[in-house]
């Protein structure tokens, strides 16, 4: 199709490859990245995933051989064929990933009615014909994980997923080809080593693990450029790194964020807010954030309130301030048409919204009745909605819940034509479609940073690669059965692998009724997921802790308070995500990629490196099969009992009881209890210590920083580091490392779970034990 290989030409990083019928690009980004473009579309990339290409000095060699140009790197070795047939060999000259080279052929269909398929507009076969279409040959031994937020297993291979941000009412099921996030990044495992493929193409486009041929993977666009990235680990962690150097890394939240958070569609008046508050309060349930669903706004203008059901927003909010709650609004992208409200009126007068193709604004119905659609193409635009984050701000409002921003559309989808302004040029939804929700949540972001200069606490919906810089995600209206329990794992394990670390679905379920045992579960669950938020939705029954039975209220307290005590670990987590990409929430096979029989576990996740989780999904069972993976010991949670790696066990687990089990030679730093952030002076770091029944030396470092503004990006944090070395005595060492943020800990306790009975030596004195307790002042 490209033709033979003429000529090529190197300019720094770049080898511009001339074929026949046209100009390729191939751009050395780093060691371990390289990019892949054909111009099919414009000459130019626009990437809104990749907001700043940073290319590094690389070794590499060019050399046209036998018609093929061969790229020499350190790591990889490249070859370019007719046609752009690219195959990669890792530096021993394993085959990585080869283009394939026959002719697409799908599967059989047997009793298809090919000629009324076509007229019903079915593709043959579920052959689409794809404007862009890169197949590789399926090799032996595969498997396929990311593509952001899919229904189904962890282990991608042998189905098909679309990217087109889409908000199905129906409950989502495992045939789901696409939910409301377009995450065009998937990860390969083949024989241990991993690579990804980040296809930057943000028109409607597709990823096929094998279904269409168990011979090939591939992917392909409805329009756009060829414009990929081949990433090399062989690390999963790597892969996620560069991918997440590439578009970004989930910054640092406010700590208040990673609290509990009760949301529901809709808490108003007022009166039925504070309330809630009241209920946590009174039954010591500890909580930081309460959400306002639709149903606050004048006649659901967005930026606007109902007086009558919130008299006064700032004497509202301050109420709950008060009692530490924060509030987090819902805005919608669709404005009301209505003369007569500032936003619309606003926006009409400068251009701001979307039109149809002769130039109208385009108009649709959401929840406000008949809207227009903010041309969040348009930087203006942007500025402005940034702006009119102030106004929520001034109200009180500690954070934004962007919904509906697929574009979501009660009357038809949006045309393929409507007609977006970037900056001059003309876009159409065909083509941003994918990155309407990107671009929303990057003006909120923008607008809460500049007005409050705090880390903004956005949360959203629809989204695209690279969202993660801006907002943190969740994963939609999810319904109260044990099937979404259960899938939501799967689900949360590819989104962090995805770069969206910070996100969590429904707590409950958002559909249908909740039962008192499924929400115990839920939480269990919950209490480990970034985003740890309790949400519901409208006719459907009560769904807060204390709904349903006593039972149910006590599980939800012990877990919800356990969330509390864990909460240094998780943003120490959260911290060095920041830096490598590491989401929270990971399958096994992101620590342990040399054991194979981490590969498929759809029922156990780790959040972090030291904490495995293997919670109860399924109605009425008391007890699961939990594996350990191989390369270290494990500690049962509640009993302390030692576990080796590399074996299955069976645990009970009464409704209560979560299967958790923590890392041998690992330390798990602990708060002091409290029912919402900043409640308490936290003077006391808790460090709980799991030893492994073996010599060992092992270290951990504690992040510390205000939890709120940006200030440690300019170094202001501390940070401490613990060493541990178990041999004849059990040596500790505590160092402050760095020690450049005014507040400190004023005492340090240590929890020996699983004390050996040795001499114990912190910072060179030997130690008084107590109950396996030991404090020391710093
Ligand atoms: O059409 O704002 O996913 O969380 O409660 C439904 C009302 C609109 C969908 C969101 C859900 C939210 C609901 N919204």
């Amino acid at each position: 199709m490209f033709g033979k290989i003429l000529d090529y030409k190197i300019n720094k990083n770049v080898i511009k490859v001339q074929f026949e019928e046209i100009e390729a690009l191939i751009s050395i980004i780093n060691e371990n990245v390289v990019n892949f473009f054909v111009p099919l579309y414009k000459n130019e990339r626009n990437s809104k995933a990749v907001e700043n290409l940073e290319y590094r000095d690389v070794n590499f060699s060019a050399q046209l051989k036998d018609s093929k140009l061969l790229i020499k790197m350190n790591k990889l070795n490249i070859e370019v064929n007719d046609n752009f047939k690219i195959d990669i060999y890792d530096k021993n000259g394993e085959v990585l990933c080869r283009d394939y080279r026959g002719e697409r052929e799908a599967f059989e269909r047997r009793g298809y009615n090919l000629h009324l398929a076509k007229q019903e507009g079915h593709n043959i076969n579920g052959h689409k014909d794809y404007k862009v279409f890169v197949s590789k040959v399926m090799e032996n031994d595969m498997y396929f994980y990311g593509l952001g937020e899919r229904t189904g297993s962890l282990n991608k291979k042998g189905y098909h997923y679309k990217n087109w941000n889409t908000d199905d009412p129906s409950p989502h099921g495992e045939t789901f080809q696409q939910l409301y996030k377009s995450i065009p990044f998937l990860i390969s495992i083949k024989n241990k080593d991993a690579f990804g493929i980040f296809f930057d193409n943000h028109f409607e486009s597709h990823f096929d693990m094998g279904k269409e041929n168990s011979s090939y993977y591939y992917f392909g666009a409805v329009d756009g450029n060829i414009d990929y990235y081949f990433m090399y680990g062989p690390e999963v962690k790597e892969v996620v790194n560069q991918y997440t150097n590439l578009t970004g890394k989930t910054p640092l939240p406010q700590l208040w964020t990673l609290g509990y958070q009760q949301c529901r569609w809709s808490y108003a008046p007022e009166e039925r807010v504070l309330e809630i508050a009241k209920a946590f309060r009174e039954k010591e349930i500890p909580c930081d954030t309460l959400y306002l669903d639709i149903d606050y706004m004048d006649g659901y203008r967005v930026f606007t309130w109902d007086k009558e059901k919130f008299n006064n927003p700032k004497d509202f909010t301050n109420k709950l301030k008060e009692m530490g709650f924060k509030v987090v609004t819902i805005i919608d992208p669709g404005v009301k048409v209505d003369r007569e409200y500032g936003i619309y009126s606003e926006g009409i007068k400068n251009n701001y919204f979307a039109k149809d193709k002769d130039g109208i604004v385009y108009k649709n119905v959401v929840w406000p009745g008949e809207s227009v659609y903010p041309d969040f193409m348009n930087s203006k635009v942007r500025k402005w909605w940034a702006n009119n984050q102030k106004i929520m701000m001034d109200s009180g409002v500690s954070g934004i819940w962007n919904d509906m921003n697929e574009p979501a559309s009660f009357n038809g989808p949006l045309p393929e034509d409507v007609v977006f302004n970037e900056d001059g040029n003309e876009v159409t939804h065909k083509e941003i479609h994918n990155i309407y929700g990107h671009m929303m949540t990057k003006a909120t972001y923008e607008g809460i940073k500049e007005y409050t200069k705090k880390r903004p606490f956005v949360i959203t919906r629809a989204c695209y690669s690279g969202t993660q810089k801006y907002s943190t995600v969740w994963t939609g209206d999810n319904v109260s059965t044990w099937e979404h329990l259960r899938m939501s794992l799967p689900m949360l394990m590819n989104l962090g692998l995805s770069g969206l670390s910070f996100s969590g679905t429904d707590v409950g379920g958002f559909g249908h009724d909740c039962t008192g045992e499924l929400l115990s579960r839920w939480v269990q669950v919950g209490a480990f997921t970034p985003l740890f938020r309790n949400h519901s939705s409208l006719g459907t029954r009560d769904q807060e802790p204390w709904t349903f039975d006593k039972e149910t209220e006590e599980i939800n307290k012990k877990y919800i308070k356990l969330r509390y005590k864990i909460l240094p670990y998780l943003y120490d987590s959260m911290w060095e995500g920041e830096k490598t990409g590491a989401p929270i929430i990971r399958p096994l096979l992101f620590n342990y990629q040399d054991d194979k029989k981490t590969y498929e576990i759809n029922d156990e996740f780790l959040c972090g490196d030291n904490i495995l989780v293997a919670p109860i999904v399924e109605q009425g069972s008391k007890q699961r099969l939990v594996y350990l993976p191989k390369g270290n010991k494990w500690i049962d949670f509640w009993t302390n009992e030692i576990y080796d790696g590399g074996e299955y066990i069976i645990k009970e687990a009464p409704l209560d009881i979560c299967p958790i089990f923590i890392k041998a030679s690992s330390i798990i730093p602990m708060a002091l209890e409290q029912n919402f952030i900043g409640e308490k002076e936290q003077d006391t770091l808790i460090l709980s210590i799991y030893l492994s029944d073996e010599d060992e030396k092992f270290t951990y470092t504690h992040y510390l920083d205000d939890g709120e503004s940006f200030n440690y990006r300019n170094g202001i944090y501390n940070e401490y580091e613990i060493s541990i070395e178990n041999k004849e005595n059990l040596n500790i060492s505590f160092i402050t490392k760095n020690n450049k943020y005014f507040k400190n800990y004023r005492k340090v306790r240590f929890i020996l779970n699983n004390f050996n009975g040795k001499d114990i030596i912190v910072n060179g004195i030997k130690a008084d034990v107590k109950d396996n307790l030991i404090e020391i002042n710093i």
